[in-house]
């Protein structure tokens, strides 16, 4: 078995984080979305990884170079526009030869690892297997949707149905053999000018290929929009397991268990209710951090209150007289406070940012 994972694309939805970086590279619990990706497929046992990158490749090779702990042979294969998942597989089939391989969307967060999946499909017949989830029949109107045949095969995939004609969401993770080639050289561009893999493995089941579902029954985030990023971090910040590192240093302060303290990092006066996760060399000083929080690295936290919330690397949030809650904040930035007259906010915000003001 090969993998391949997605980490084109444009992440306009995540705009203005997404600006100048990589979606894949936003980190949920202090780890980058595409780092767990690539750990659940090797944790599954494929080591041999094909990575489709675009604009943002010098960004995503210089944050992989920097993480050869994770013992992945990485091949990395140029999509020049995002021309849709169908032109990614199309576009690596060099790569992948004649291996069956698993495809996963860079930013997907999936609860529980892929081993059993892979295992399945490795030691089975199938052209093709995909993962779904079942989901609410008012959001399954929003998602690729499939419906199953009475052999338990999938008979039909339909994008954005207006009246779905199941629940069982297509996850962004897919299992195929090398038929699969043949289907996306077949296949046109959709209305919205992609080669779409719903039409590529349509193909396969129109031409009489076997493709079977396996429903995931534990979470899944597509952490394509910021209340997404939130709610992955919610859950991943649920699982891992908290540390304190030896190099951390907290003074005077109240950490409770199920919170993480990476190296370097320094608590003073002040008081961190989990789960959260307070990333390296950062300072968090006569402050509470709250539940669900992840501070990256670098940060400076002073005289505040933040709860469920993403702050990442290099910014500074300082002397707060309301809680920042519910918020995503980028690299570098900064929230403050401002003593001089006129009292009014001052604001230096990026295209798409968002504000909101308390009454
Ligand atoms: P999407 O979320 O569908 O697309 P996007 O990343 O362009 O985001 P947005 O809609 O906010 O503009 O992509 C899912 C994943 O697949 C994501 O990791 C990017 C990747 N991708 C590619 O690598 N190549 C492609 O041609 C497309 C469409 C997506």
């Amino acid at each position: 078995m090969k993998g391949l994972i997605l980490s084109g694309g444009k992440g306009t939805r995540l705009y203005p984080l997404t600006y100048t970086r990589a979606k894949q590279l936003i980190p949920v619990a202090n780890k980058p979305v595409l780092v767990r990706v690539i750990e659940s497929i090797r944790d599954a046992g494929v080591t041999d990884i094909g990575i489709i990158v675009g604009d943002t490749a010098p960004e995503i090779k210089e944050a992989l170079a920097k993480r050869p702990e994770l013992g992945v042979n990485l091949t990395y294969i140029h999509q020049p526009s995002p021309d849709g998942l169908a032109h990614a597989v199309r576009i690596a089939q060099d790569f992948l030869g004649d291996d069956r391989f698993v495809m996963f969307l860079g930013d997907n967060v999936l609860q529980g690892g892929i081993s059993d999946l892979i295992r399945q499909f490795a030691s089975s017949d199938w052209n093709s297997q995909l993962v779904l989830k079942a989901v609410g029949m008012e959001r399954a109107s929003s998602y690729g949707v499939v419906e199953l045949a009475d052999d338990g095969r999938i008979r039909r995939l339909v994008e954005k149905p207006k009246i779905p004609p199941s629940n069982l969401a297509l996850v962004g993770i897919y299992m195929f053999d090398a038929h699969i080639f043949e289907a996306v050289n077949s296949i046109g561009r959709s209305a919205r000018g992609e080669y779409e893999i719903t039409d590529a493995i349509q193909w396969l089941i129109d031409k009489g290929y076997h493709v079977f579902p396996h429903i995931h029954e534990g979470w899944w985030i597509d952490t394509g929009e910021p209340e997404e990023m939130l709610t992955a971090n919610d859950f991943v910040l649920m699982e891992i397991e908290p540390s304190i590192s030896p190099e951390a240093d907290i003074i005077n302060s109240q950490v409770d268990a199920r919170v993480t303290v990476e190296r370097g990092a320094r608590i003073i006066d002040s008081v961190v209710r989990g789960p959260a996760i307070i990333g390296e060399n950062t300072v968090i000083e006569q402050s509470y951090i709250g539940p669900f929080t992840s501070v990256y690295y670098d940060v400076v936290v002073r005289n505040c209150e933040i709860e469920h919330s993403i702050i990442l690397e290099n910014s500074r949030v300082m002397d707060l007289d309301v809680r920042l809650q519910d918020s995503l904040i980028g690299r570098s930035a900064s929230v403050l406070r401002d003593h001089r007259k006129p009292r009014a906010l001052k604001m230096n915000l990026g295209d798409h940012s968002t504000v909101w003001i308390p009454d």
